[in-house]
């Protein structure tokens, strides 16, 4: 079953945003499979963002993302990879779609309050940095058949 990454930023958790955001996946559909709270290390986030590491806002994004807590789930669900990604909206929050999350909560590209892997790939990377086989849990929801046809 496909899984995606998805963190909420620490600005996303300073701005109370936790239970909006996690109610939107769970509204949409998908299951929730993983879910910590935690401050990341400067090594998880240098691994994390490590595609990024010759840009220039590298630097900034890695001691932005410790700043202080985030939370990291993996949802679960046919075509949760793509989905998650629309459901987000676009990187720049000020061109982000109205109903995305980006695009209803945020107006900086520094402050987009959420991240969510951009490829099937990148997500199986992404959950096996941040959780361990164990702190994932393989159940299925009950309602699945009012879901799911
Ligand atoms: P996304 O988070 O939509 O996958 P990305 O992978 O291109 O976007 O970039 C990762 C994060 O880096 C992004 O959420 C915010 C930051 N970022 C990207 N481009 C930036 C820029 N031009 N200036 C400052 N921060 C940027
Ligand atoms: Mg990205």
């Amino acid at each position: 079953m496909e899984r995606t990454f998805i963190a909420i930023k620490p600005d996303g958790v300073q701005r109370g945003l936790v239970g909006e955001i996690i109610g939107r996946f769970e509204a949409k559909g998908f299951t929730l499979v993983g879910l910590k709270l935690l401050v990341a290390s400067q090594e998880l986030a240098e691994k994390h963002y490590d595609i990024h590491k010759e840009r220039p806002f590298f630097k900034d994004l890695v001691s932005f993302i410790t700043s202080g807590p985030l939370v990291a789930m993996v949802w679960e669900g046919d075509g949760v990879v793509a989905s998650a990604r629309r459901i987000i909206g676009a990187t720049n929050p000020l061109t982000a779609e109205p109903g995305t999350i980006r695009g209803d909560f945020a107006v900086s590209i520094g402050r987009n309050i959420i991240h969510g892997s951009d490829a099937i790939e990148t997500a199986q990377r992404e959950i096996s940095l941040w959780f361990t086989d164990a702190e994932l849990a393989n159940w299925e929801l009950t309602i699945k058949p009012w879901l799911v046809e």
